[in-house]
Order: structure tokens, then C-alpha cells, then sequence
């Protein structure tokens, strides 16, 4: 790891300080929540650097939990990155810890705590690397970061909400002892307590809402998938494929806000531009449990990179983004209001919208649906990488088989049928191509993330951190060990890797 770390070399450092806290936000039109945050700002304020500076940046800890930071698609040294109990210890409410690290790699990314699941309060802040020799031209440059909220809202917190699904799948009443069995160092707040009737309220099913009334190209509508019917896992890999892939359970948890930049739709974040600017918007999910289809109306969008890396740019009306999925488009600015619509995808027909503004007029309305959403949708496996970072041919040393279990009725997501146990591992040695082969055997989407490496999907894919594998698919991702130490490799959906779908590859010497 030192010797990783050398190569890495020195460059200027830039020092910041971030403080996680309670606080109370304004939402948009008055609405406020009590939550936690980071600078009593939502999304925290932005962290921007250029590739070769280090981060030297001090965490401050108020909040009544333990927490750390976790740089979500950097290649940090090991010890920097942030997952509590294997890179280091949890910083105890009142407590500090200075991360200090190279950046490497110029891209999109952001930040969030690796503890329970604080992702989904407002925890959460962009993080932009700058590349020093940047090729693409462009005259501003827009960061959207999409979110569910549900923390504040008639009392809900996410501690409670996943409380209630383990109580109802019977594992644990209420509070978090599977924490404790995980070995994580967890300093439950009042917030984990109690909070059964939470998830029984906001954590239903896609049974109740079938009624996807605007988007009828979402197959889910065919299948009821309720609770406490028995095992759905095991049965969705041999359901014939659907028609298109957007189909099955995207999420499981029914968040009664959807926000942009902190704003609901009625009160939207709003971008100002001129006609005719050329304009870099980089688009974050940083949500908990939703994919969002997003689309800017009346424009079409260039995509230029996903995951921080550059891919092969491509037109398209609409992308889709799987939780921690990041894309870059360029759009040139036309005149007038514009909505950019982020629609949770299979939830209902709820939306997250921010508005371009290069002229007067009206304001776009929040139920506005821009036919960009129907139009060209863009997936990853549809991009490539582009030259400069395609991985080169060779075959793997080492296949890893990760199969996604588990269901919605026990609560009982995993990988290869094993909570998530910081004692086991699977081996990689460094200077090996890994491939690991993810089969979800589950009814829902995983959106899959790897930590300390960028791996590429299939036949000259772009380079990702995260990527979705839809129901009864499989797919297989290469990435070159190059970077030692213990890495996390887990879902996404926050409810799905705390309650076990996470699991660690460590480096053999
Ligand atoms: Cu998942």
C-alpha cells in the first residue's frame, strides 16, 4: 500500500473541513426537515480540485452516531476510504479524523458516510476533479445531484424505516442488532429505535402502485409483487425476459420526496445560462434507493463521460442512472425554460426537477414531462470507452462469481447467499485482471459498486465505479488490481447493502 501510495507521488495540497451535523433544511416553498448534514448545506458544498493535488480535509463529527467519509469513485490509498471497521475506525460523535490522499483521476464524483445508512439523510456532497489538460470546451458547467428524501418527513428517518423491514421479515425487532453481528461499529442514535410502522407506511412494495400512468413502457405494471407471499428470489431468473429491460422492482422504498441541488420540484434549483452556451452538466444520483430517468426538455444531450470516465460521445433524449451511477452530457443552451426532469423510474410517476433559464417566461410546472423522458434512453452498456482509458485486451487471471440474492418478504439481501462479514474475503493479488461476474438471482435492480478501482464493462464498455444489473441478468466487469488493500464491493441501494448485499476483495501479498 505505501509503496502504491509513493507512486502516487506529492502535488499541492488543498485542505478543507467538513462537518456532519444535525440541522434543520428548507426543501423549497417553506417546507423544512430536521436532518443531518454536512455544513448545514444540501448537497454539501461542492469539493473541487484538479487531478495531481492531495486532499488534506478534517471531519468533524456532531452527529449522536459514528460516521465517515467515503470518496465515491476516487482510487484512494486504502486507509482513506472511509469504510468504518476496515479502513478505519468510525469517528465517535465529538470526534474528528483527517483524511489526507492523492487524487489520481479527473472526473465527476461525490461524497458520502460508509456507516448504516446515513446516504439517505442529507449526508451527502458533489465531488469534482478537474482535469489539468481538460479536452472537452465547453462556456459553464452545471452539477445536478439527485436525491429521494423521505428523512424528517412525518417523522420518518431511514434508521427506522430499515428497522421496520428487518421486524418484518422477522430478523431483529425493531432495532439494529444485525449491525452488531456484522461487526460494524455502529453508535445507534434514538433514530433506531421504535421505528417499526415507518417502513410498514413508506416501505411498500410495487403491488400498491401499479398505476405507473405516464410511463407505460415500464413492464412492472404486469406482476404483482407483494409482501410476506413467500420466496420471490429464486423464481425471477427463470421468468422469460421482457420486452425491454426497465422492467422488475427498481426500488423498495416509496420516498415522498424527490429532490435536485436540495429543491423539490415546485421550488426548483435554477440554472441560468445564455442561448447558444455550450453547457457541461454533471449529473449525480446520489440517492438511496430510486433510479432516475432524466431528460432536459427541449434539448438533446451529448454524453461525454459516465463514472468520471470518458466514453465515446453519444447522443441521446434521456438517460438512465442507477444510485451512485454518474454521467456527463454537454447540451447547447436553446432560449427560453427549460425542465430538467428526473423521474423515479417504476415509483409512481414522482419527479425531481430543476429548471435552465436562458430567457423570461414561464416557469416549467413539476408534473411537466418532457417528451425527451419517452424518447432515445441511454444505458451504459450501450456507451464506450473511450481510447484514452479503454482497458486492454487480456484475459482475466482470476474470475469472481458474485451472485445477488435475497428478497423483499425476509430482507435478506446478499451476495452468493452471505451477509455481508467483514472477516470474509475474496482473494485478488495485485497485477492481476479480475473479472467478476455479478448474476442477480433477486426480483429487484442492484446498482453494484466497487471501491479503489474503475472496472469496464464488456467489449470496449466504458470505465465505471457502479453499474445496474437488472433482475435474472448477468453480467461480467474486468478491472486491473492495481491498488492494495481491503475494497468494499456492494449494492448501492442503501437498504440493500446495509441489511447484507456487501462484501470485501483483499489483497493477497
Ligand atoms: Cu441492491
Amino acid at each position: 500500500m505505501a509503496e502504491c501510495e509513493r507512486k502516487r507521488g506529492s502535488g499541492p495540497v488543498r485542505h478543507f473541513t467538513l462537518t456532519a451535523a444535525p440541522t434543520r433544511l428548507e426543501l423549497g416553498g417553506g417546507r423544512t426537515v430536521r436532518t443531518w448534514a454536512y455544513g448545514d448545506e444540501l448537497p454539501g458544498k461542492e469539493i473541487r480540485v484538479t487531478a495531481g493535488e492531495r486532499i488534506a480535509l478534517t471531519l468533524h463529527n456532531h452527529l449522536p452516531q459514528s460516521t465517515t467519509v467515503h470518496w465515491h469513485g476516487l482510487h484512494v490509498r486504502n486507509d482513506m476510504d472511509g469504510v468504518p471497521d476496515l479502513t478505519q475506525r468510525a469517528v465517535r460523535p465529538g470526534g474528528s479524523f483527517d483524511y489526507h490522499f492523492k487524487v489520481t483521476d479527473p472526473g465527476t464524483h461525490w461524497m458520502h458516510p460508509h456507516v448504516g445508512v446515513q446516504l439517505d439523510r442529507g449526508l451527502y456532497a458533489p465531488l469534482i476533479v478537474e482535469d489539468p489538460r481538460e479536452p472537452l470546451s465547453y462556456d459553464r458547467e452545471w452539477v445536478v445531484l439527485i436525491d429521494d428524501w423521505l428523512d424528517g418527513i412525518d417523522g420518518h428517518t431511514p434508521d427506522a424505516l430499515l428497522a421496520g423491514f428487518l421486524k418484518r421479515a422477522g430478523r431483529h425487532g425493531g432495532g439494529m442488532g444485525h449491525m452488531g453481528g456484522m461487526g460494524m461499529n455502529m453508535d445507534m442514535g434514538d433514530d433506531g429505535k421504535g421505528g417499526g410502522g415507518t417502513a410498514t407506511r413508506h416501505g411498500r412494495g410495487h403491488d400498491e402502485h401499479d398505476g405507473h400512468d405516464e410511463h407505460d413502457e415500464h413492464d412492472g405494471r404486469g406482476h404483482r409483487h407483494g409482501h410476506g407471499k413467500g420466496d420471490h428470489g429464486h423464481g425471477s431468473s427463470r421468468r422469460p425476459f421482457r420486452r425491454r429491460q426497465l422492467w422488475g422492482e427498481p426500488g423498495s422504498v416509496d420516498h415522498p420526496l424527490h429532490l435536485i441541488n436540495g429543491r423539490t420540484a415546485g421550488h426548483p434549483h435554477t440554472f441560468r445560462a445564455r442561448p447558444g452556451d455550450r453547457i457541461r452538466i454533471r449529473i449525480i444520483n446520489a440517492g438511496g434507493d430510486t433510479s432516475y430517468r432524466v431528460a432536459l426538455g427541449g434539448h438533446r444531450m451529448t454524453v461525454t463521460h459516465t463514472d468520471g470516465y470518458p466514453v465515446r460521445h453519444a447522443k441521446t433524449d434521456a438517460l438512465l442512472l442507477g444510485v451512485g451511477e454518474r454521467y456527463d452530457v454537454l447540451v447547447t443552451a436553446k432560449d427560453g425554460a427549460f425542465p430538467l426532469t428526473a423521474l423515479a423510474e417504476g415509483k409512481r410517476n414522482r419527479s425531481a426537477m430543476a429548471v435552465l433559464r436562458t430567457a423570461s417566461g414561464a416557469t416549467p410546472g413539476p408534473s411537466d414531462r418532457p417528451g425527451e423522458l419517452r424518447g432515445k434512453l441511454m444505458t451504459a452498456d450501450r456507451l464506450k470507452a473511450a481510447g484514452s482509458v479503454r482497458l486492454s485486451a487480456r484475459r482475466p487471471d482470476r474470475v469472481i462469481d458474485m451472485t445477488l440474492t435475497g428478497n423483499m418478504a425476509r430482507y435478506n439481501w446478499a451476495i452468493n447467499g452471505r451477509a455481508y462479514s467483514p472477516y470474509q474475503r475474496y482473494p485478488v493479488r495485485s497485477g492481476e485482471r479480475v473479472r467478476i461476474v455479478f448474476r442477480n438471482h433477486t426480483r429487484m435492480w442492484h446498482p453494484m459498486h466497487l471501491h479503489g478501482h474503475t472496472f469496464a464493462l464488456p467489449h470496449g464498455g466504458p470505465r465505471k465505479d457502479t453499474t445496474i444489473v437488472l433482475p435474472g441478468r448477468q453480467h461480467a466487469v474486468d478491472f486491473d488490481a492495481d491498488n492494495p488493500g481491503l475494497w468494499m464491493v456492494h449494492c448501492h441501494n442503501i437498504y440493500h447493502s446495509e441489511s447484507g448485499m456487501m462484501t470485501i476483495l483483499g489483497y493477497r501479498s
